[in-house]
């Protein structure tokens, strides 16, 4: 039904965006027929100290491998953030930050303000001995400290490692000493929603496990912690010794800017490295095009940069635009329900950028807490982190954008560095539950999941890329050999998205969810076998299965079978505790819905888990199992019916 409801482009939107439905034409033609000369036309819009004379040289033949972008050229992309702003916006806002709580002061730097804390914090982390190429693991929270680390890291060439602020000490430390970074920015504690998390009692524990030197702390909520003398240093009190002077170092386009870690559907996160030249073109770019962005307007992205969505539409892609971009300490559910909207009046925000779980958890709460905001100043809405369900599509463009915005529902990954497929406000007429049309240079097709072949016209299947684009992410760190598996030899020669997909009549792409082991909870990857193997680590377990179920809210909740060992009563303070577990193994986001025990798994005669199986009895759809006949034991599949929540 839904399908079938299209919105066309409002007038005035195609005649007054930067890109409408010709230009989008012509320049996505361009983008693909003439890659060398269209990106070579983007690229202006970086200050290169060297420009780029070979714009692209890339391959996904596994025997001919190579992915580089710009690779002559040369720049820094603090500069690009920040100096190059200086003379013509200097006293503009660049950072607007909001607290958790409406009644605390409010921040905010221009510029000015935000180029020298920069400058001055770089040069407490060369005084520390950070140098370039050397990785800085970052935990913070949402302030606006925590993108003055990300750019005084660009300033000097260090690679920075964000670790989301809502993960544990043990999924910490794992990240520190996989990149082997010695230092860790982090703060006393965090806020959200009126709750504490301490983030330096966080890192203090990690360090148990990880070899750090050095611990820069942001007196944040001025709670006493623990403080270690000759590792730990008082941020505020170190920078203000330090130089407001500090010179860009210049960097090749294909030098390391961040790793940022990632679920995959095996073992342990992948460490996604991103470089410096191809990320700058690509977040720049996409963050002007997709929300039709405008010097001078006030931007808010929701996400924490935590996540890729923080890295490219928080801070690197606006601030290289010149945007005042919003930092928003806070969650959209306190004090109350209506506290989104009420930032949205606040500042005037004109693109607002949120994940469809947020939206759902809202829509819950009923119309009356949008209604009684104006939200006048809204022009676009995006959405981010998983396929947007058509009711929420509606609920955001109806009650929030009282249907007059544009929804920009941007298809990517930590992978792309930036959008892929997404409407663009002036071109596209919108399909709501679409993410439309591929971003300029980008290439999607889809595939018989089975065989690889490419399918053309309406259909469905597994979602690739044919062909490079500047933002893609060049290894995982540390392990060039998983990237090339991981991405390219599912179908050879092609980048593998872990996303299916259908394309409609009208040339409409509808991603339907991941087709490997990564689950979607309220927009944040997680790998199954990350959730198992935590839950096997308890003494009490023997065996887990994680699979993905549907939630309402979450889009996707986390299932867990659990074998218990020989002996192991099961019991319900059991099933609480394993629940407790992960929560604290992982982090809160982790958190299993259904902790299931099984005194078996459903398994092929050759040991191999039958998740087919497990993912139709957490979805309820236990009507059409399939084939059980080839399991070692199909018995063990009645105890699971029986046994399943649904069942109860
Ligand atoms: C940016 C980000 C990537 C996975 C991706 C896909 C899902 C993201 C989506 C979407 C449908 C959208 N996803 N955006 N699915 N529609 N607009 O979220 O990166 O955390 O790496 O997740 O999220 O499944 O493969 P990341």
């Amino acid at each position: 039904m839904h399908e079938h409801v299209t919105h066309p482009v409002p007038a005035e939107w195609a005649a007054n965006a930067k890109i409408d439905a010709d230009a989008y034409a012509l320049k996505y033609r361009a983008s693909v027929d003439d890659p060398d000369s269209f990106w070579l036309g983007e690229a202006q819009r970086i200050d290169w100290m060297r420009a780029p004379t070979k714009i692209k040289d890339t391959c996904f033949d596994t025997d001919n491998f190579r992915i580089k972008w710009f690779e002559d050229g040369t720049l820094n992309l603090a500069a690009n953030c920040l100096d190059r702003h200086l003379a013509t916006r200097g006293d503009d806002v660049a950072i607007l930050w909001e607290p958790d709580h409406p009644d605390t002061p409010n921040r905010q730097l221009t510029y000015r303000e935000l180029h020298e804390a920069t400058c001055r914090f770089a040069n407490l982390l060369k005084d520390k001995g950070v140098k370039r190429g050397d990785r800085v693991t970052i935990y913070l929270p949402m302030v606006p400290e925590a993108a003055v680390a990300m750019l005084a890291c660009a300033r000097i060439g260090a690679v920075h490692s964000i670790v989301f602020a809502g993960f544990s000490p043990d999924a910490l430390a794992q990240r520190i000493t996989d990149c082997e970074s010695t230092i860790v920015l982090t703060s006393d504690e965090g806020l959200r929603g009126g709750k504490k998390v301490p983030l330096k009692a966080n890192v203090d524990a990690a360090c148990a496990k990880a070899k750090v030197d050095t611990v820069i702390m942001l007196r944040h909520t001025g709670a006493d912690v623990p403080f270690v003398e000759g590792r730990d240093v008082d941020w505020a009190e170190a920078v203000a010794g330090m130089s407001a002077h500090c010179e860009p170092e210049e960097m090749n386009a294909e030098d390391p800017l961040f790793i940022l870690y990632t679920s995959g559907s095996t073992g342990k996160p992948k460490g996604v490295l991103h470089t410096t030249g191809g990320y700058a073109v690509w977040a720049s770019m996409t963050h002007e095009y997709t929300f039709d962005y405008r010097p001078g307007q006030i931007y808010w992205c929701a996400a924490d940069i935590g996540w890729v969505t923080g890295h490219s539409y928080v801070v690197y892609g606006p601030l290289m635009n010149g945007a005042t971009t919003l930092m928003f300490e806070g969650v959209p559910n306190y004090p109350d329900f209506s506290r989104f909207w009420q930032v949205v009046d606040k500042y005037e925000v004109e693109q607002f950028y949120a994940a469809p779980t947020a939206l759902r958890a809202l829509m819950r709460e009923g119309d009356e807490w949008v209604k009684k905001t104006s939200r006048k100043s809204l022009k676009v809405l995006g959405s981010v982190g998983e396929p947007i369900n058509p009711e929420a599509w509606d609920w955001y463009y109806d009650v929030v954008g009282d249907k007059r915005c544009p929804i920009v529902d941007t298809w990517w990954q930590t992978e792309t560095g930036g959008h892929m497929i997404t409407p663009l406000p002036g071109a596209h007429a919108l399909k709501p539950g679409s993410a439309s049309f591929p971003m300029f240079g980008v290439q999607p097709a889809v595939v018989d999941p089975a065989d690889g072949h490419v399918l053309e016209g309406a259909t469905e299947g597994a979602l690739v890329i044919l062909d490079s684009w500047p933002g893609q992410m060049r290894t995982v760190y540390g392990d060039h050999d998983r990237f090339i598996q991981t991405y390219f030899s599912q179908y050879p020669g092609k980048y593998f998205t872990g996303d299916g997909c259908r394309r409609d009549e009208d040339g409409y792409y509808w991603i339907t969810g991941r087709i490997d082991d990564v689950i979607n909870v309220s927009g944040h990857r997680m790998g199954t076998a990350e959730v198992e193997s935590a839950l096997v680590d308890h003494d009490a377990v023997a065996e887990a299965a994680v699979v993905g179920m549907p939630h309402d809210v979450k889009g996707q909740g986390i299932y867990a079978y659990v074998t218990t060992m020989e002996g192991v009563e099961n019991t319900e303070e059991l099933r609480k505790e394993l629940i407790q577990w992960v929560r604290k193994e992982i982090g809160p986001i982790a958190t299993p819905d259904v902790v299931q025990f099984a005194p078996g798994l459903p398994k092929t005669r050759s040991g191999k888990i039958m998740r087919r199986i497990l993912r139709k009895i957490a979805e309820n759809d236990t009507g059409n199992l399939g084939d059980t006949s080839t399991l070692a034991d199909p018995s063990v599949v009645d105890d699971l019916l029986a046994n399943s929540p649904h069942a109860k």
